[in-house]
């Protein structure tokens, strides 16, 4: 059961796209008092930052409750920290920062959905592009507390009446993925094995991936295009010096089986003589100042615009360019720098120089010489920025003017929009790959999503982990990490365990920052290992895939962690660090540096696969319980439930040579269980 409470005049995000059985109340004071939302002045109310200043509203809605100790609270998509995200607060608020650590309160995502689990179980969304503050045990160990920046917002209550603990969480899960539509569905290709790399400038340096992927048996279906391919980093250019014969090159490519995903950034570079600049602003699709000027920020390009993605014409207009890409034989891109991210805006920078010219001859002490560094380091993605621009978005009613940090969360949630949208349009009989790093609860109907800037870290691997199952609550399906990590430099063995974690994960891409150490899986000792983890990959395919597209389907989870399936038992209700992967398995993935192995908690008898090729694997029977095992650095192990059975292929160099007729399956011991395969 849905009950959905509308608080003042909300902005309607489109996130909620099926309204069949949900029951609307308007959340007058009454109401409000009675489901426990008080309205607060803004700069009274709860916050560990100061005061409220996100969005200026002079009021916030403030909910708190009580939780018991063992309550758990899931969700929030992504994010850092735990699958119970209990002990910290989180901050809905779309952020380009690289530093994805304990200490951050938000991501590239803004997800405002939980799933509080304690006496009760009822799941939680609060529909508001603006801030949103998540203190989940943070204030106080025992209280959770949220803060809506607005008094104009949808708070939708999700209740289960099935009786048993179990069928509750996915329950709710269901109920809630089914009001905000179905989510995407990457083309088949798109959960192959795929390479990029900040840094890879011209058709030679893609060559070479895939050559040498190709020569080392490790199989590939897609390298990545990064800023560099375009000219002077121009949305739907290409570099015609560094591709002489775009069309040529993609359909060489295609012949090797390899898909090519250029990247699309927000800003619309300011140059004269460029049509989608010109264009933009002849038809007035940027966003604007106060005074009706274009607004300015500097990102790759220095100076750009910003389309304003929240107006339905400037979105068809914006998507209509990806045109130039997909009539070169282009079928997969990614979305960057959307939530919007920008170094500076024009102004800022002006008034950054001119404060900066009076500590010239000054003699600097503790305070102005700090005031300094942070005169420059608060350029970019500054709140002030985000409170001097305005959308005309497109409403219900008709066009209404909504300055930008009111609807901060949903601007790269609308670029994704507006390029599905045109993909349905220009190429209706193709599915077109598409992600995002922007993003928020609505965006997941228009594409997946890649985490963002993490780093060649251990505890990355684990934070992926984690991510999984809180991003298929929220909708996100198509979903990874870059593998091995963003920025810094990767170790072989580091990549080498990520990659046994990312090979059960649908977007399985090696990335990596500029300037950082070379990362393509052929550049170590053992290239030979990655080629057969790859090849295991590739002999999973099927089953992830089939599992990728059920859960689609059902509006289910693909990603569960234990304890959904085993509430009772203490130890999977604790377990962070393994989890299920579709209904026939669980893995427990090696995350520690130098580790020969790890404890593995198993809540019911299950079926150990040891396997080092695609044809090398042993099977073992285990009984429930705590054990140690071993997992040699070259070598993946996973579980088998009991009664079930997976699919494993014959690999294959790409998606589409994997032969599906050919599969064994592999069953839990003493099973004959049977396996639905989806493979269209
Ligand atoms: O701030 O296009 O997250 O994947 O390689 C850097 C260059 C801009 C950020 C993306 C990253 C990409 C990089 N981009």
């Amino acid at each position: 059961m849905i009950k959905e409470y509308i608080f003042g005049k909300p902005f309607e995000t489109y996130a909620v796209v099926d309204r069949t059985g949900i029951i609307t109340e308007v959340a007058n004071e009454d109401v409000a008092k009675r489901i426990g939302f008080k309205k607060d002045e803004a700069d009274r109310a709860l916050s560990p930052y100061g005061g409220i200043t996100w969005d200026d509203s002079e009021y916030v809605m403030t909910y708190a409750v009580d939780m018991g100790k063992d309550d758990i609270v899931y969700g929030l998509g992504e994010n850092i920290r735990g699958i119970n995200k209990r002990g910290w607060i989180y901050e809905s608020k779309c952020s380009d920062d690289p530093i994805h650590d304990e200490f951050k309160s938000s991501l590239y995502g803004a997800h405002n959905f939980i799933m509080m689990s304690g006496e009760k179980v009822y799941g939680l969304f609060i529909d508001y592009p603006g801030r949103v503050i998540w203190d989940i045990g943070y204030s106080h160990i025992n209280k959770m507390q949220v803060l809506v920046c607005s008094e104009n917002f949808k708070l939708y209550v999700i209740n289960s009446e099935v009786a048993d603990k179990k069928e509750q969480y996915r329950d709710i899960i269901k109920q809630f993925r089914k009001m905000i539509g179905q989510s995407y569905v990457a083309p088949r290709w798109a959960f192959g094995f795929q390479q990029s790399r900040w840094g890879y400038q011209n058709q030679g340096d893609i060559e070479a991936v895939v050559e040498n992927y190709r020569k080392n048996n490790i199989p590939i279906d897609a390298v990545y295009m990064d800023i560099d391919y375009m000219e002077r980093f121009k949305d739907f250019t290409i570099d015609s010096e560094k591709f002489p014969a775009f069309e040529k090159f993609v359909s060489k490519m295609k012949k090797q089986h390899i898909h090519l995903v250029p990247i699309i950034d927000a800003g619309v570079k300011i140059e004269e003589g460029y049509d989608t600049y010109e264009e933009g602003v002849k038809k007035n699709y940027f966003c604007k100042e106060e005074d009706g000027n274009n607004f300015v920020a500097g990102v790759w390009p220095g100076r750009v615009h910003f389309p304003d993605f929240l107006n339905a014409q400037a979105r068809d207009w914006f998507g209509n360019g990806y045109k130039v890409l997909l009539d070169a034989g282009i079928d997969g891109f990614w979305n960057d720098m959307n939530e919007p991210a920008l170094f500076y805006s024009e102004k800022h920078l002006k008034e950054a120089f001119d404060e900066i010219e009076t500590y010239k001859d000054k003699n600097l002490d503790i305070d102005t010489f700090f005031r300094l560094g942070n005169i420059v380091r608060g350029l970019g993605n500054n709140l002030g920025d985000y409170k001097s621009f305005y959308h005309r978005a497109t409403q219900p009613e008709g066009e209404m003017l909504v300055r930008h940090d009111h609807v901060h969360n949903i601007y790269g949630y609308n670029m994704t929009r507006a390029a599905s949208d045109a993909f349905k349009r220009l190429v209706p009989h193709k599915n077109i790959l598409m992600f995002s790093r922007a993003s928020y609860i609505g965006m997941h109907r228009y594409g997946g999503i890649w985490t963002g800037d993490n780093y060649s870290w251990w505890s990355h691997i684990l934070l992926l982990l984690k991510m999984l199952p809180s991003l298929n609550m929220c909708g996100f399906m198509y979903i990874g990490a870059d593998m091995g990590g963003f920025g810094g430099n990767v170790t072989e063995d580091l990549l080498m365990r990520w990659t046994e974690l990312s090979m059960f994960v649908p977007l399985m891409r090696n990335h990596a920052a500029a300037g950082t150490r070379n990362q393509e899986l052929y550049r170590f000792t053992d290239t030979e290992a990655f080629a057969r983890l790859v090849n295991i990959r590739y002999a999973l395919i099927p089953y992830i895939y089939s599992e990728y597209m059920k859960a689609v389907e059902n509006n289910d989870m693909m990603y569960i962690p234990l304890s959904f399936e085993y509430p009772c038992d203490k130890y999977a209700v604790n377990a962070e660090d393994q989890m299920l992967v579709g209904e026939s398995i669980m893995i427990a993935p090696v995350y520690t540096q130098n580790a020969t192995g790890r404890y593995v908690y198993l809540p019911e008898n299950m079926t150990m696969v040891r396997i080092r090729a695609v044809n090398d694997y042993e099977l073992t029977e285990c009984k429930a319980g705590h054990h140690y095992v071993d997992v040699a650095l070259d070598e993946v192990v996973f579980f088998i439930r009991e009664g079930h059975a997976l699919p494993l292929a014959g690999s294959g160099q790409y998606v589409d040579d994997i032969d599906v007729g050919e599969v064994t399956l592999l069953r839990a011991e003493g099973s004959n269980a049977d396996y639905e395969l989806i493979w269209d």
